[in-house]
């Protein structure tokens, strides 16, 4: 599908950091529980997102297309296939009740730095990518979509089924799409400059630090794991308290170590986010629990040994309960590097913008995660007052919005010049 429109004169970092508010704002009403920012991959409400950026990038001139795996793209440049492009971007699913900016700032600076650099003569054409599925909460399964335009989908993964038991496969049918050519959204590694994500830190660093802007120096590591505890079920009023194998107990004495062991180590966030009772009603003894492990670290070996040591408290836990558990699944992520040359475009970008230079790292995963398997990457942080992320009190000042724009657009500026020179 492409659309492309007569494309009007560019605006002030200050008018089109305005903008990003407002469509934020907008793009927040598009939600599958009405009051609350919720955008789980192709639900109806991203197909809502699509249309409304589909408009304002084929108003800016961009060649439009949607990819088989629910990617949205905006081409400012030449559309033939073998043009090299630099991706900018982030996604549009969010948590449930998430914050209005986690993704689409990325998504909507990438376009407002499209229209900064629309009259700019640029050695590559510029794609802005809104990512169809970053946070893995329909399918337990994060970065599908940046997965697919770095080549490293699994077909495997579309018969994963949501929590209502529709595949994958499915919902990529119903969303118009066709699953089986997803290997097509990949890009040829050989084309690709690189890719730049601007994204809330969703943390205290710069709010502390007293800046607007900060460039990542690398993206933290993350095990995601799932544990099934299993007792035995029974009837709430007549089994006695002794003898009881009641899975849940077990579970809760091995979550509240998870918080003493992550408060042990140095830099380690070690969380249980979800827990699934089984059969989850009042008047029966839990016989079967399920607990998601989330451990991250910037040291992979640190991470490595966290999950080794939570596995093996689990399993003591277990057995003085007298219960068993097994772990379901296990997804480590390495720790991600960033591009050496990208990340100093960023930081020249700053110096030029009269910024003094600031790096941080990144506990977030971010779809660079994924980007990264395939092509150089770097990313910019934007000041995140109270660092209050994954939930709606989430907010950015249209001031440091409009720094990121200047600060991007400058640095594609200056990839460019570097790009022509050599
Ligand atoms: O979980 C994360 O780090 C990201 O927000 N998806
Ligand atoms: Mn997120
Ligand atoms: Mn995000």
């Amino acid at each position: 599908m492409s659309t492309k429109m007569d494309k009007p004169a560019s605006m002030s970092a200050d008018a089109l950091a305005d903008r990003v508010m407002s469509r934020s704002a907008a793009l927040a009403g598009h939600t599958e529980e009405p009051g609350r920012v919720t955008r789980r991959y192709l639900t109806p409400p991203i197909k809502a997102v699509h249309l409304e950026l589909t408009r304002w990038m084929a108003e800016l001139g961009l060649h439009v297309r949607t990819d088989a795996a629910g990617n949205l793209v905006g081409r400012l440049g030449d559309p033939a296939p073998d043009t090299p492009v630099l991706l900018i971007g982030s996604h549009i699913d969010t948590v449930p009740n998430g914050g209005k900016y986690d993704g689409v700032l990325g998504v909507l600076v990438g376009l407002a730095v499209a229209d900064v650099l629309q009259d700019r003569a640029l050695p590559f054409a510029v794609d802005v990518v809104a990512f169809s599925e970053e946070e893995g909460v329909r399918y337990a399964k994060p970065y599908l979509g940046s997965a697919a335009i770095a080549g490293t989908f699994d077909p495997d993964w579309l018969e994963r089924r949501d929590d209502r038991g529709v595949t994958m496969r499915a919902a990529i049918e119903a969303f118009g799409l066709e699953p089986d050519k997803i290997a097509d959204a990949a890009y040829d590694p050989r084309r690709v400059v690189g890719y730049l994500e601007t994204h809330v830190e969703q943390g205290p660093v710069l709010e502390r630090e007293g800046r607007p802007v900060g460039v990542v120096t690398a993206i933290a590591g993350q095990s995601r794991l799932m544990l099934r505890f299993t007792g035995e079920p029974g009837h709430a009023g007549t089994t006695p308290m002794f003898p009881r194998k009641d899975a849940l107990v077990s579970a809760a004495h091995l979550i509240s170590e998870v918080q003493d062991y992550g408060r042990s180590i140095q830099g380690l966030r070690a969380t249980v986010g979800y827990v699934r009772a089984h059969p989850n009603v009042r008047n029966v003894i839990p016989g079967e629990v399920d607990i998601s492990l989330d451990i991250r670290h910037a040291m992979d070996d640190v991470r490595e040994a966290a999950v080794a040591a939570l596995i093996d408290t689990a399993e003591r836990v277990a057995k003085e309960d007298g219960m068993t558990v097994e772990v379901l699944e296990n997804q480590p992520q390495p720790a991600t590097a960033m591009s050496g040359l990208l990340s100093r475009m960023l930081h020249e970008a700053m110096d030029e913008a009269e910024l003094t230079p600031f790096e941080l790292l990144s506990g977030a995963g971010h779809d660079a995660v994924a980007m990264a398997a395939s092509f150089p990457v770097a990313m910019l942080f934007v000041r995140h007052p109270d660092g209050v992320s994954h939930h709606p009190d989430e907010r950015v000042s249209v001031a440091d919005v409009a720094v990121a724009i200047d600060v991007l657009a400058r640095a594609v500026g200056r990839l460019a010049d570097e790009l022509e020179v050599n």
